[in-house]
């Protein structure tokens, strides 16, 4: 039998090069809603079909940066990173993992294959997590800043204390990319915990948002990622100035951000869940997860 009439008989359709499934547009998932109220789409396992997608992207001979910080104690979590991540992490697209560390010396000794490379930058140490955290924002502002004109077309910023456990691939790659974080995805919005101070630059009143964001992933292209981070460290420093510190520090900036600069995709949990959370109906694959951490041993303070 040829291949034309194989795939007839499965319902493949063929591109050249690949076969996939006929699209269906009147069956889908019917649990969970996978488009924002602005029409951007909101990705769940069952809502793409994988090998399309890489082929579409590999046609675009795509780079795709990532950023990873890793200080004091926190370089204990790169080698369950990074051996995750050449695991799952576009696997057989051209990455840059960009690692700042302020010990490059305990970066471990990783295989990476021949799409990946690693970038390993030194920063100052700094005696508080929440500096640390907050921080990452003026160095990610730089960075995306000197990339604007280079080759990088897309860029994902990471949490280290994570691992990944299935795949995250081209279907995540957009404009501007917001992750729904794990612990909020099915609360009403005058329960999530954005800054709720008005003196502060990421106050969002209780009758407004859309979802709760984790900081611990965003991403999107070069360009929307600067202005996303320059925004960011501007409005931390507002609130230093006057000796504010948001109640999630960056994270609860970014929410605001988003709030005004609709992301043109959302990930689902899948895309960051816990592994100390129980698992629900609703995420039925994790692919990217904070591993269990005791915060009082391995932050600088408490
Ligand atoms: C939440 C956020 C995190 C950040 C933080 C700010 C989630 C799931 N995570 O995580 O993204 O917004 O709150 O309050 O929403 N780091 C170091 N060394 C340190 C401390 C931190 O390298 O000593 C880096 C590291 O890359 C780490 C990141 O900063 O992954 C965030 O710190 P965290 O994971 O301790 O923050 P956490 O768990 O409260």
């Amino acid at each position: 039998m040829g291949i034309e009439k194989k795939n007839k008989n499965l319902g493949l359709h063929s591109l050249p090069g690949i076969s996939y499934k006929q699209p269906n547009v009147l069956a889908g998932r019917t649990d969970v809603v996978y488009v924002t109220p602005w029409l951007a789409p909101i990705i769940w396992e069952g809502t793409f079909d994988p090998t399309l997608i890489d082929f579409i992207y590999k046609q675009q001979n795509i780079t795709i940066a990532t950023t990873v910080f890793a200080l004091g104690k926190y370089t204990r979590f790169l080698k369950d990173f990074l051996e995750s991540a050449e695991q799952y992490y576009f696997v057989g697209f051209r990455v840059h993992y960009y690692l700042f560390t302020d010990q490059p010396e305990a970066v471990p000794d990783v295989k990476l294959s021949n799409e990946h490379q690693l970038m390993v930058r030194k920063v100052p140490s700094m005696d508080r997590w929440q500096d640390i955290s907050m921080g990452r924002m003026k160095i990610l502002e730089k960075l995306t800043k000197s990339e604007l004109d280079n080759d990088i077309d897309y860029i994902f910023c990471l949490d280290v204390d994570t691992k990944f456990y299935g795949r995250w691939g081209a279907e995540t790659l957009g404009r501007l990319i917001g992750v729904i974080h794990p612990w909020f995805y099915d609360y009403p919005r005058d329960q999530f915990t954005y800054e709720r101070r008005p003196e502060s630059q990421a106050f969002i009143p209780v009758e407004e948002g859309d979802y709760y964001y984790t900081a611990a992933a965003f991403g999107g292209t070069v360009q929307e990622v600067y202005k996303l981070t320059k925004t960011c460290r501007e409005q931390q420093s507002i609130d230093a100035a006057k000796s504010i510190e948001a109640i999630w520090q960056e994270e609860s900036h970014v929410n605001k951000y988003f709030l005004y600069n609709k992301p043109s995709k959302l990930l689902s949990p899948e895309y960051l869940w816990r592994d100390i959370n129980a698992r629900t109906e609703h995420v039925k694959m994790i692919r990217f997860s904070h591993v269990a951490k005791n915060n009082a041993e391995v932050r600088p303070n408490l």
